[in-house]
């Protein structure tokens, strides 16, 4: 695939060619690895073949939900067994750990060492002025957090963050806490993951969640895959993929990267599967950074001017009808928009548009499935609404092997969703709330993730709490957060792992280290599971197998209802350590307040897994303003990009969860030993007078702001031209915080102007 890379560089990164295909033995050997310097084999094997299986627990990876028709021995991937390795690991950090080392010297390690260290064991505390983290009893720590809420002038100058880990009974005390102490403050993180597809779907088909079940993966004539790299991150996708390639499903990849994962795949779960690849994809369309909202107007211009030249033919007119609103200005505005305007924007030629438009048009049902490279932009909802323009000029909604499938980062980003983790919650939800639990939640709406950063520099938000996460690591521009967090009386962060945000802090901080996904919750005698929604709406149990890392480790339900019963308890008559002691009641709780989940316990009882219902999936019934689907028009922005600057998107490699890094490599794109790499096109690279491995300064451009990295080693790669693309979260110091997508408010990860210098 590449521009050409010598095989021996100077410094930084080893370069080498990236593989031909993905997973394969490979994979295999590196679960291996993984599992043997972790947890141990002994400890690791058994506990990981019950991963995603019926009685055992979720992959604390991604969203993608298990086949349950097709369950395997091994049900899991590559990189979910990287992301159980890690929270399984032996290693614990004992308390000489922090007495060992100041703030200033953990300041000084990198993510990777930090994560290294291994499990929290201990809650922990940093008084004002200190130096170190000293050992706190959890009597003391939630005397802390209740003494500073209840000091705060008003509820609103506490936020409560969310990681997407988080089960669905944690979540649902989480909010309920929340709102039972007075604030809808519950920034998280799919505020800067999917949150411009939740926006956009729910303006124009009335639902925030995708209309696709897996099974419809089996009944797809076509699967437009956008903005997603699935062999890093959802690699048991490819599985499904492939499956419906060998059906005779036809794949489309719009990315400027030609991912590895999507081209050549070895399904690691057959002996067959290891030794031949599958090339999964049929056509890859290299669009440059932000060109999607382009290409998907040309792909929809070739289906309107097929249609034309044959009525009837290609369009499906009677869905149009029916279901959509807005047709008629969608239609006028497309026939306006010119190739040339088309071409440049997305930078793919009319010959390529057109042969991607032949396969839609072909194809009976279609799929569209996507993930950051849509979400994290200016621009980001109205590229997801292209998508659904595009998806409707031929009914794909509501039917099988058809639909829009967003495709979710955290295994539980969408249950925390559904359990009311959201800053701006509905009436309708509220009043629920309220009348279950007999108090008056708050009716304004809170901060988001951005918000609550500028609410903290501004010294509006003074107690922050995570639940989970890595709010520092994973935010926008490095500086000003820290700054904002700086400014907090009290940081809280309840950690499995130590990371970035435990360091930097406010006047006090605490770390409240918790249970994992994998280990057994055992409360009040008896074994407790809990419960998760993946990206299809499918809600599973999860019951962990190993022994805890400590004994002093709270489950995530515990400790929040005894925050909350610390904080709270005296004014409300909720009972929480009765919720802690048995989190069916908690479900019977989700049951009477949350739609879809009527008889929760009793269903899970009999069928294992409940299925969420869906309006759009089950009854083509849009529940937004004008209750059909709204076609929508937007205009192709230009990014202006001065002379001598490119557009950068900030991606994740093979060997990360996100803000946990594994190790300095990615070894689908061919490098080794370094992630502060810049890949650029070989053209871009000579022209700048640079080379491979050439050391530089990356300088970002916002407004009249700038914001300047050093030491980046350049990668020649195949990427477009004028585009270049670095690790998150290496680069988030780059990131303005006033970047964002329009109506999200979601950082826009993926389109920033920099600069480089030779270093
Ligand atoms: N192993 C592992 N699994 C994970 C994660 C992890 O870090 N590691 N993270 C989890 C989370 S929270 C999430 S949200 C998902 C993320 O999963 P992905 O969205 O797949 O992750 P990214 O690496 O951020 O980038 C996605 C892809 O978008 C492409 N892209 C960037 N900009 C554009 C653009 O403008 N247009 C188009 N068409 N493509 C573009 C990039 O080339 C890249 O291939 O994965 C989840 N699963
Ligand atoms: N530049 C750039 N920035 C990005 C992105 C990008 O593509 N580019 N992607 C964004 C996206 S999509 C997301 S989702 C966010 C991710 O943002 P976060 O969800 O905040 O970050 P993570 O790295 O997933 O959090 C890792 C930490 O979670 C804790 N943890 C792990 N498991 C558990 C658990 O079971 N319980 C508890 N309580 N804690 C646990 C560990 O301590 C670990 O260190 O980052 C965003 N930031
Ligand atoms: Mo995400």
């Amino acid at each position: 695939m590449t521009a050409e890379r010598d095989k021996t560089t100077v410094s930084g990164p080893s370069v080498l060619a990236p593989p031909e295909f993905a997973a394969g033995i490979p994979a295999v050997v590196e679960v291996l690895r993984q599992i043997n310097a972790k947890p141990g084999l002994a400890r690791g094997i058994g506990a990981l073949l019950k991963m995603n299986q019926a009685n055992g627990f979720d992959c604390p990876g991604c969203a993608w939900p298990e086949d349950t028709e097709h369950r395997k021995l091994a049900e899991f991937c590559e990189n979910g067994a990287k992301a159980f390795a890690d929270e399984a690991t032996r290693k614990i950090i004992a308390e000489e750990f922090f007495a060992e080392h100041s703030i200033a010297d953990l300041a000084a390690q990198s993510d990777q060492w930090l994560n290294d260290q291994g499990r929290l064991a201990q809650p922990m505390v940093l008084r004002p002025g200190a130096t170190h983290y000293m050992p706190v009893t959890w009597y003391s720590a939630f005397e802390l957090i209740a003494q500073q809420l209840k000091g705060l002038a008003s509820p609103n100058q506490a936020a409560f963050y969310t990681s997407g880990r988080t089960s669905n009974e944690a979540a649902f005390l989480w909010q309920l806490f929340a709102r039972s102490f007075g604030t809808n403050n519950m920034p998280d993180c799919s505020n800067m993951c999917h949150e411009s597809s939740g926006i956009a779907l729910g303006q124009a088909i009335g639902t925030g969640k995708g209309t696709v079940r897996l099974s419809d993966f089996d009944h797809a004539d076509a699967i437009f895959v956008l903005g997603q790299n699935p062999g890093s991150n959802h690699p048991r996708m490819l599985a499904t993929l492939e499956r419906a390639k060998q059906r005779g499903a036809v794949i489309v990849s719009i990315n400027p990267l030609d991912e590895v994962g999507l081209k050549n795949y070895r399904n690691p779960q057959s002996v067959k599967g290891l030794l031949k690849g599958a090339e999964l994809v049929d056509l890859h369309v290299p669009v440059r950074i932000n060109g999607d909202v382009a290409f998907l107007k040309g792909l929809c211009k070739v289906l309107l001017e097929k249609e034309a030249a044959a009525p009837g033919l290609v369009l499906d007119q009677n869905f149009i009808a029916t279901h959509t609103q807005g047709y008629a200005e969608f239609a006028e505005d497309i026939s306006a928009t010119a190739w040339d305007e088309i071409v440049t924007g997305c930078g793919v030629s009319e010959a390529l548009i057109r042969e991607a438009a032949a396969i839609a048009i072909k194809a009976d049902n279609t799929i569209c499935c996507w993930a950051m490279g849509m979400t994290q932009h200016k621009n980001a909802v109205a590229n997801i609404q292209e998508i659904v323009n595009f998806l409707m000029l031929k009914g794909n909604l509501g039917r099988q092997g058809a639909g829009a499938c967003p495709i979710r980062g955290h295994s539980n980003v969408q249950g925390d969703r559904t359990m009311g983790v959201w800053e701006k919650p509905e009436a309708a939800f509220l009043e629920k709330l309220g009348a279950h639990f007999n108090f008056e939640p708050p009716q304004a709406h809170g901060f988001d993730t951005v918000d609550t950063i500028n609410a903290m520099a501004a010294e509006r938000v003074k107690v922050f709490i995570a639940l989970g996460g890595n709010f520092l690591a994973a935010t926008p521009d490095t500086a000003y957060t820290s700054a904002a967090l700086n400014k907090c009386d009290l940081t809280v962060q309840i950690s499995t792992k130590l990371n970035r945000s435990h360091i930097v802090t406010g006047t006090s901080a605490l770390i409240l280290p918790v249970l994992g996904r994998t280990e057994v919750d055992m409360q009040a005698g008896t074994n407790q599971f809990v419960t998760v929604e993946n990206s299809m709406g499918v809600v599973t149990q999860s019951r962990g197998h190993l022994q805890p890392a400590s004994e002093l480790l709270k489950s995530e339900v515990r400790l929040v209802a005894e925050m909350a019963d610390a904080t709270i308890g005296a004014r409300t008559a909720i009972k929480w350590r009765e919720f802690a002691d048995d989190y069916y009641l908690i479900r019977d709780q989700i049951a009477a307040v949350i739609p879809g989940f009527e008889d929760f316990n009793d269903r899970l009882h009999d069928e294992s897994s409940i299925e969420l219902p869906n309006s759009v999936r089950d009854e083509l019934r849009f529940n937004n303003a004008g209750g059909k689907a709204l076609f929508t028009v937007h205009p192709i922005e230009r990014i202006e990009i001065p002379d001598g600057c490119y557009l950068m998107m900030t991606i994740r490699s093979h060997d990360q969860f996100n803000t946990t890094i594994y190790s300095q490599n990615d070894r689908y794109r061919g490098i080794a030993d370094s992630r502060l790499v810049v890949f650029m096109h070989p053209e871009d690279i000579k022209k700048a007078g640079l080379r491979q491995g050439s050391r530089v300064a990356i300088t970002s451009h916002y407004a009249d702001t700038t914001r300047t990295m050093q030491g980046f080693s350049v990668v020649p790669y195949q990427i477009p031209l004028g585009c270049v693309a670095t690790y998150y979260p290496e680069t988030n110091p780059l990131i303005p915080v006033q970047h964002v997508a329009d109506g999200s408010n979601t950082p826009a990860y993926k389109s920033v102007v920099v600069s480089l210098q030779s270093d």
